[in-house]
């Protein structure tokens, strides 16, 4: 094929929080390629499968072109002019009845990439003064934040695994290898798995032995929400010997209440709890009495498991201050910021508390979290006429959210159903507004979450094609619709860039700066004095929050046979679907014998609230009692399985992992 006329885009991508560098080859307005940036600092040239698939997302056959508005149950294409007034009219009329209360605003994750959009929506979100706040927090993990706050003192604590000085990993309910990490982010994971393995101990606690824990040192598949009895073993032990005697005496709170909590969990204990051998998790606590700081990276197998999340979380922390590892070398360092500088200024030390306040009229069984709702609440709020307009800000709630088959009536129920999106979903087919934004290729951009890369680092991109269609900057939709409910959020004239420059404000270097190398990086000190003046203040890491403590007190055992939660590798989330990853339920050789199903067959997967059908993949590497069901498939919605009231009172996350489940042939 002639190249010529191919020009190449340097850009980054931005399905992930892991923001590869990439090249992106262009012939006219056809994205032709996206490769990898050998010279990115970052990723090194590296890709996955969903940042190859950057061109076809673009050029996607339905893409939305154009403003979509529902008139007479059918969404026909108008004007911006005509879509954004009509939206505008009718939020004022319900706002003007029933006050703002009644607007419930969804921080997808679509949005949650585009820095400029994602401001903007904060500042809609804000003008509008709605409490009816949603996102990702209560449907992928609370118990990081809470857990951090709670131990911590403070929620923003980012805990980065110091990967070059590292002598033990433990990897809890998370598969890097697919998902490139929870939150926090691992570029090319592989590599990274292998090179820290020639200085140290990596194991992996999964119910499934994973594309991760098969490049692990050892792997341990402890049952669906069982982790805690493990970590609760390690800390009695540690405490008995073994544990960083200088951190304990001079860095922590509440060591006794700590040492009564764990007590119970001797080694006969945590492993009937856990359904592992005594013989390893001796092993293990004596690799790790060997290696020194334990640094721990958790993933959604522990913050979907909702109270025992929480728990885990907890132990985990508790595990990593035992040893030594918080703010030192080889443990773990805590992100800075490059936007906000956490140095710069005097960080509070909260309350239990503070993190909480008044939830949804119609779940009195739920609290805010972080001024947050429980997404759980959504169809008990529509229900009962307090949420009458849903703004979806690129979100794919029908497969994101639980209790799909509650939720689909009450979402076609709603006045006003406005998604920002590019692609069709399910939830834009019945939505009442469709507002095209342009996507990532289509935009200047810049790093939103920075605390989540592995660097002190911020990169711009600038756009690598014009927008197809009639597609605009989310943040010109945003400040577009406010406009028509009297706020100002910003010129509509403006450029892309000067909302960027405004997300920079008092950042680490100016936006020209970034601009104008593309990337800027500044170097991590461990240990950093802002984490130790931090702790002079609180007084140390509190190890036995009552509230956790409480938490342990009442966990029950899971279920014969639950649901666990698994990424695919081609997808992300519900999106990419056209890359055609299928439904696969893995389950254990056994489980699958007793319910008579074989491997490749159709199997039906039953809750008591809803049933899908996947395809069975019968295989040893998952535990027996554990049935792994990928997330985000519109044709086999693990959502239709999952329970709006099966929550964590103190967060509102719901139960995505541990779900009892009974499985059976289809047809
Ligand atoms: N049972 C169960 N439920 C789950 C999970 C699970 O494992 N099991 N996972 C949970 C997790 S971890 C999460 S984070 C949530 C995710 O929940 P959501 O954020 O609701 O879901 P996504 O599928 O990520 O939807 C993102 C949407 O944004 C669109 N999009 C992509 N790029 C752009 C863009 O540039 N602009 C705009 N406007 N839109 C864009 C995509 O087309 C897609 O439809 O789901 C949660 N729900
Ligand atoms: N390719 C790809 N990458 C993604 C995504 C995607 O959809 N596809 N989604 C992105 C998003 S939004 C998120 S939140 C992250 C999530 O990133 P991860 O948290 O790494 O998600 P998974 O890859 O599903 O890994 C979770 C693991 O937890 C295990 N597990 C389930 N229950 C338990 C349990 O009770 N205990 C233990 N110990 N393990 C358990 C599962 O078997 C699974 O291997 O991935 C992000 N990256
Ligand atoms: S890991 Fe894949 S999806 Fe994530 S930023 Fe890198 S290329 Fe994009
Ligand atoms: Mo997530």
């Amino acid at each position: 094929m002639s190249t010529t006329g191919t020009r190449t885009v340097r850009s980054f991508c931005r399905i992930c929080t892991a923001v590869c560098g990439i090249l992106v080859d262009v012939e006219g307005d056809q994205v032709v390629r996206v490769r990898g940036d050998k010279d990115h600092p970052l990723s090194h040239g590296y890709t996955c499968a969903k940042g190859r698939a950057l061109p076809a997302l673009h050029h996607h056959p339905e893409r939305f072109e154009r403003p979509l508005l529902r008139v007479d149950g059918e969404l026909r294409p108008v004007s911006w002019e005509d879509c954004l007034d009509d939206l505008g009219e009718r939020l004022r009329t319900i706002i003007d009845a029933d006050g703002p209360e009644a607007v419930g605003v969804y921080f997808g994750s679509g949005l949650g990439m585009d820095a400029s959009g994602y401001r903007m929506v904060e500042a809609l979100f804000a003008a509008i003064g709605t409490p009816a706040k949603f996102s990702p927090l209560t449907i992928d993990g609370t118990a990081k934040t809470l857990v951090a706050h709670l131990v911590g003192g403070f929620p923003g604590f980012s805990s980065h695994i110091d990967y070059d000085h590292a002598t033990f990993v433990l990897y809890i309910g998370v598969n890097p290898v697919v998902s490139h990490g929870h939150n926090i982010a691992l570029p090319d994971p592989v590599t990274e798995i292998r090179k820290v393995r020639s200085h140290a101990e990596v194991w992996v606690l999964d119910p499934r032995r994973t594309e991760t824990a098969r490049l692990a040192t050892r792997h341990l598949a402890p049952r669906p929400g069982t982790d805690y009895a493990v970590l609760a073993y390690l800390a009695r032990e540690l405490l008995r010997d073994g544990a960083d005697r200088e951190v304990l005496e001079h860095r922590t709170i509440g060591r006794d209440e700590l040492a009564t909590a764990v007590e119970p969990f001797t080694v006969e204990r945590a492993a009937t709890i856990a359904g592992a051998a005594e013989a390893e998790l001796a092993e293990l606590l004596a690799a790790i009495r060997r290696a020194g700081p334990v640094a721990i990276h958790t993933g959604t197998g522990v913050t979907m498991g909702a109270v025992n999340g929480n728990v885990t979380a907890w132990l985990s922390w508790v595990l990593m201050i035992l040893t030594g590892a918080m703010n030192r070398p080889g443990g773990l360092w805590f992100h800075p910021g490059f936007k906000l500088q956490f140095e710069s200024f005097e960080l509070p030390v909260l309350p239990p508390d503070a993190l909480f306040g008044r939830g949804p009229r119609s779940r009195p069984d739920t609290q805010s979290f972080l001024g947050e709702w429980p997404c759980a609440a959504l169809p008990d709020e529509i229900r009962a006429g307090n949420i009458r307009a849903l703004l979806n800000l690129g979100g794919s709630i029908l497969a994101s959210f639980p209790d799909a088959n509650v939720l689909e009536p009450e979402l076609r129920s709603l006045e006003v159903l406005a998604s920002t999106e590019i692609i069709p979903n399910p939830t834009t087919d019945i939505s009442t507004h469709v507002l095209p934004t342009k996507d990532q290729l289509e935009r200047a951009d810049l790093t939103i979450w920075d605390f989540l890369v592995p660097r002190i680092s911020m990169q711009h991109t600038p756009p690598v094609v014009d927008p197809v269609g009639d597609r605009r900057s989310a943040w010109w939709v945003l400040a577009e619709l406010g406009r028509r409910l009297g706020h100002d959020l910003a010129d509509p004239g403006g450029t892309d860039d000067e909302m960027l420059a405004r997300t920079m404000h008092a950042a680490r270097c100016g936006f020209d700066e970034v601009v104008e190398s593309g990337y800027v990086e500044l170097p991590v000190e461990v240990p950093s004095p802002w984490v130790e003046t931090y702790l002079d203040r609180s007084g140390g890491w509190r190890l036995a929050p009552q509230l956790l403590v409480d938490q342990l007190a009442e966990l029950e055992p899971p279920a014969p046979l639950v649901l666990i939660p698994r990424r695919q590798a081609r997808k992300l989330n519900a999106a990419l679907d056209f890359l055609g990853e299928a439904p696969e339920v893995i389950l254990h050789p056994d489980d699958a014998r007793d319910a008579g199903v074989v491997d490749g067959q159709p199997v039906v997967i039953r809750t008591g609230r809803g049933e899908l059908t996947g395809i069975a993949r019968v295989d040893a590497a998952i535990r027996r009692g554990a049935v792994s069901v990928p997330h985000g498939h519109h044709d086999a919605n693990v959502n239709l399985l999952t329970d709006k009231d099966v929550i964590d009172p103190v967060t509102g996350m719901v139960r995505y992992s541990g779900v009892p489940v009974t499985v059976e042939p289809a047809g």
